[in-house]
């Protein structure tokens, strides 16, 4: 009992950071800077992340759960109510909540039900304006609004040139409550590979097509065989109407053929390995906006916007990944 006694005592700190803020001010960006690793997907327009894509970080104190969310916006269909219940979600879920500006937009401030959420949240709040590096001098009048509305002075950071990101993140440690790591510590990730590979053949989808096209675009790993060599992976390309369907195969099968092999050479990388990827484009009329269509895609129902039976974001998360044996309506047709 007493040479139990006399042992020293290690403290460690871990917990769930929320990276959340308004779309395309760089959660995405900063979850890889931080994690050191390129796991949520990263382009140059708003509402890219629909996910609540997590990333961790363990230092020599610390085991910090970062959880990359979609961007607090004001919903106009289902799909989008869906992503700003995944974000609140994570926000209320969280130990620590940093709250994202950007030093480019400094108009683009958290309103209403997430502004709200925020500011309940105020004792675990940490907030970052970043950035700096394209507009150091926008980030003094996010400072004052951060100040007034939610009484927290933020860090100016840029994800892209790592300034300012050891100063926050010591913040963050030290923001985090005493507790022991959940993972081992070289875990860098939770959700199942076939989650990062949609994302991946998702991004490409952004950096391909322009216009609504990518919105309109969800991904669904079909089928995945590790054992074989290459890795063999069926993805099917959901899209809303024939219409984009002929634009994203495009002429002769030109565009699904550089979709098809940009995406490919990303999901090598990330998997480390040769890959052979199936991809077909399929049209599920108007996924976007219907409850069954995007419960069979693995998003989280909205409360009325479907009815009973909405999985919680973190179920979800597992689920997506997982076997191809989801099921509720909304079959996709070719
Ligand atoms: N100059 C500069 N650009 C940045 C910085 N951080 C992110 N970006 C750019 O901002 C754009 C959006 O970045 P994302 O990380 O996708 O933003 P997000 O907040 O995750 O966006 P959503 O997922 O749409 O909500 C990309 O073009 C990034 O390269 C930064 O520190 N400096
Ligand atoms: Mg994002």
């Amino acid at each position: 009992m007493a040479s139990l006694m006399s042992e020293p005592e290690v403290v460690t700190r871990a917990g769930h950071v929320a990276l959340v803020g308004r779309p395309n001010v760089g959660k995405s960006t900063l979850l890889n800077a931080l994690v050191g690793e390129k796991l949520s997907i990263v382009t140059p327009r708003a509402q890219t992340t629909r996910d609540a894509v997590t990333g961790i970080l363990t230092t020599e104190r610390a085991q910090l759960i970062f959880v990359d969310t979609p961007g607090l916006l004001e919903p106009q269909y289902t799909l989008h109510r869906s992503m700003q219940q995944t974000a609140l979600a994570a926000l209320l879920d969280a130990d620590v909540v940093l709250l994202l500006l950007d030093a480019t937009r400094s108009d683009e401030l958290p309103t209403g039900e997430a502004l709200a959420a925020l500011q309940r949240q105020r004792h675990t709040l940490l907030a970052a304006v970043n950035k700096v590096d394209a507009a150091p001098a926008a980030a003094a009048a996010l400072e004052s609004w951060c100040l007034a509305a939610l009484k927290v002075r933020p860090q100016r950071i840029s994800a892209v040139t790592k300034e300012g990101l050891e100063t926050l993140l010591t913040a963050l440690e030290a923001a985090l409550p005493a507790a022991p790591f959940y993972y081992p510590p070289d875990e860098l990730a939770i959700q199942p590979v076939r989650f990062f590979v949609a994302e991946l053949v998702r991004e490409t989808v952004f950096e391909e097509y322009e216009d609504e096209l990518p919105y309109a675009t969800v991904v669904r790993v079909e089928e995945y065989r590790e054992g074989s060599d290459p890795v063999y992976i069926r993805a099917s390309v959901y899209v809303e109407r024939a219409s984009q369907k002929a634009i994203v195969v495009g002429r002769g099968g030109a565009g699904i053929k550089r979709l098809g092999a940009r995406s490919r050479s990303k999901i090598e990388e990330f998997v480390g390995a040769p890959v052979y990827l199936d991809l077909w484009v399929k049209v599920l009329p108007g996924w976007r906006r219907k409850a069954e269509t995007l419960r069979y895609l693995g998003y989280p129902v909205p409360q009325g916007g479907g009815g009973a039976g909405a999985a919680p974001g973190r179920e979800r998360r597992q689920r997506r990944g997982g076997s191809d044996g989801a099921t509720g309506g909304g079959k996709p047709s070719d």
